[in-house]
């Protein structure tokens, strides 16, 4: 029986694939080279902080103090007294030094043949006019502005220049529901809120503007909305109030020169509100100085990005990974970053291999759901495009579970590419766990080792560090420049959700353990453990067992209330395309998580299910599967930020069937 305050590992992983090593030009060249830069970091953390903001970005004003902190009230400073502008960084500096006209921004829009470049310089023109448009409606330093809109240019160049004139922005998923949005508008009390007339994916069209204006019907604080058009909609504007992007723009008094805004390190940067869970939206905020030199410094080195490098990232800049690996990082570096407005399987699932091939793509960081998704649809796809170009594989969100890991290196990495799976979170701003990806050497499924910088440990409910493959909570015992400097408005709420479970240090809420290399393996969010006659199962493991059988591209598994033993394993699976639903493969899935992971982690039930509800960044809500099989559907919580809302309805229904 375990513990009541560890998590029990079952995983039998033990594949292990070496990196190139001494790559030529490679930021971080042999694990040996990590291991020293790693314990220089450790043990003088200031030292090696203030030597990468130097050398990453450009200070107006250098800052006086490096690190003061205290995790006990929380407070966290970097780089005090430091002054910069995020907007100069990722733009004025690259125009004056050799790469004005090199490609900033590739956009690939839902069809295949609308494509937009903007330059350094042609970015830097557009963030120019739109800041100037905001100071005209009035935004001042300090003001936040709400960003609503689809994975358009727009977005990108309304973030920057928000960031140019110093007003925090707040982006919101163009897939949440007008109360969300509200919610989140009311939270952060924005002035200018910004939206679009509709998201267009995968071949269809959803209106957005509706959204907005039901939500701006209760929310006070807004004085002026701007709407940009995208989805040939109508567009119903409200007199006094809405005003179109094109004409804003195109006003003759508004000129292409916008000063930047002098910032101290710690002005806030943006606020983000993380999805999922049930209540009042958590609007994390990140400031500038830590964050800009978080985003840079991890770009560079767990994509080891280089300048002739063409980087995309696939997710929505609507979550956090959008704003550092497609906006803030790639460009703080001069890069050239894609930006790519469809979705994996739109006209058909080849289309990331396509875009892969047409923009000769060196680095590629998508999320586990996405490869599960392509897998599920079978190899032909993959094999249409040419992949030579592509040097670093990375994923991002979820466990990646050792088989589309193993697919992902095959199909897309030619069985030689590293592969950086990259935990980290909201809150941390960047890559937190990561291997870099010509240094350390990779376990499937395992986010490898701490980045430089970063000091982590497992420990049990009491805090105290649990042995080698125990599992436990992860903690992150030092500050990084790249954490959250609080919950906006809500510092109680701050200390408590990380800085209270275990005094002196931050809490992620992940469970994982520490294998005998000092390897980190995720098993889960600690608010999903299952809890099977008193041994406590992390979600990871079991899905990844199930992921392992070749029918299976997805599984999701919660706890069912059990009378004997407490809980028992409920798992909900997703079959790969050419296989059907029948009762003789649920024998045999149980027989081989069984045989994979033991008798304890076989699922009482399995339930086929043709999809998961997932939120609009790909993670899997076990927090509602887990009302599901509680029979407590009355509550479900706030469901408008699944991907798909009506998955719901026909898992209840299935559920129902079976019970
Ligand atoms: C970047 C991002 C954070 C949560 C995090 C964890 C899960 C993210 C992961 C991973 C295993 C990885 N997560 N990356 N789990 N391996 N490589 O996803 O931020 O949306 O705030 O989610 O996602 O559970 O705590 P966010």
């Amino acid at each position: 029986m375990t513990e009541e305050n560890k998590i029990e590992s079952l995983s039998t992983e033990n594949r292990l694939f070496n990196p190139p090593t001494n790559v030529p030009g490679a930021c971080i060249k042999s694990l040996e080279e990590y291991k020293a830069i790693y314990d220089r970091s450790i043990n003088d953390m200031e030292g090696f902080w203030a030597e990468r903001a130097e050398e990453l970005l450009t200070w107006d004003k250098k800052w006086d103090n490096v690190l003061d902190y205290d995790f006990d009230k929380p407070e966290i400073s970097w780089f005090e007294g430091g002054k910069l502008n995020a907007s100069a960084n990722c733009l004025d500096r690259h125009i004056k030094n050799g790469r004005r006209n090199k490609a900033a921004l590739i956009w690939q829009g839902e069809e295949d043949h609308e494509v937009k470049v903007y330059t350094y310089d042609m970015l830097h023109r557009e963030v120019c006019r739109f800041a100037n448009v905001l100071k005209k409606l009035g935004v001042k330093k300090g003001d936040r502005v709400t960003i609503y809109l689809p994975m358009i240019p727009e977005l990108a160049i309304a973030m920057l220049a928000c960031t140019r004139i110093g007003a925090p922005h707040s982006i919101i998923f163009a897939g949440f529901s007008s109360n969300s949005l509200r919610d989140r508008i009311n939270d952060c009390e924005a002035k200018i809120h910004i939206t679009g007339d509709g998201v267009l994916r995968g071949g269809r069209s959803i209106p957005l503007k509706p959204n907005s204006d039901e939500a701006l019907k209760e929310c006070p604080t807004v004085e002026q909305c701007i709407v940009v058009p995208r989805a040939n909609n109508e567009i119903e504007m409200v007199e006094g109030r809405d005003r179109l992007w094109g004409e804003l723009m195109s006003d003759p008094e508004i000129s292409d020169d916008c000063p930047y805004e002098l910032m101290d390190s710690e002005d806030p940067l943006f606020i983000l509100y993380t999805s999922g869970s049930t209540g009042k939206p958590k609007g994390v905020f990140h400031t500038t100085g830590g964050y800009m030199t978080y985003a840079a410094h991890t770009c560079q080195w767990v994509f080891d990005l280089k300048d002739d490098d063409v980087h995309w990232c696939t997710a929505d800049i609507g979550w956090v990974t959008g704003h550092s690996y497609i906006v803030y990082g790639p460009l703080a570096l001069g890069a050239t970053s894609i930006m790519f407005e469809s979705v994996p399987t739109y006209p058909d699932p080849a289309r990331f291999w396509q875009v892969c091939e047409k923009f000769r793509v060196n680095i590629f960081y998508t999320a586990p759901t996405a490869i599960r998704a392509l897998m599920r649809e079978g190899d032909q796809w993959t094999k249409k495009y040419d992949l030579s170009s592509l040097r670093i594989l990375g994923t991002v969100g979820e466990p990646i579970n050792p088989e589309a890991w193993m697919w992902y290196h095959e199909n897309i990495g030619a069985e030689k590419l590293p592969i950086v799976d990259t935990w980290w979170q909201t809150e941390t701003g960047g890559h937190v766990l990561s291997p870099l990806p010509y240094a350390t050497p990779l376990k499937p499924g395992s986010a490898t080792l701490p980045l430089p910088g970063i000091d982590a440990s497992i420990v049990d409910r009491h805090g105290k560090e649990v042995g080698p493959n125990e599992g436990g909570f992860l903690v992150i015992n030092k500050p990084w420049p790249g954490m959250l400097r609080g919950v906006w408005g809500a510092p109680e709420r701050f200390k408590k959700q990380y800085f209270e479970g275990f005094p002196g240090t931050y809490e992620s809420g992940d469970g994982a353990r520490k294998d005998a290399d000092g390897y980190f393996w995720i098993m889960g969010r600690v608010d999903d453990v299952i809890n099977v006659s008193g041994h406590r199962l992390g979600t990871a493991e079991i899905e990844s067992a199930l992921v392992s059988h070749h029918a299976v591209s997805e599984a999701a598994v919660v706890g069912m209330p059990h009378e004997v033993k407490g809980q028992s394993i409920y798992a909900y699976v997703t079959l790969k395309a050419e296989f059907d639903e029948d009762d003789d493969l649920i024998k045999e899935l149980r027989m081989h998580v069984r045989k994979e992971i033991g008798p304890l982690a076989s699922p009482e039930v399995i339930q086929f299910a043709p999809s998961l509800p997932k939120t609009r960044s790909g993670k899997i809500m076990r927090r509602i599967l887990r009302k599901i099989v509680e029979g407590d559907t009355s509550n479900l919580g706030d469901t408008s930020t699944l991907a798909d809302p009506s998955v719901v309805t026909d898992l209840i229904e299935g559920y129902e069937e079976i019970m």
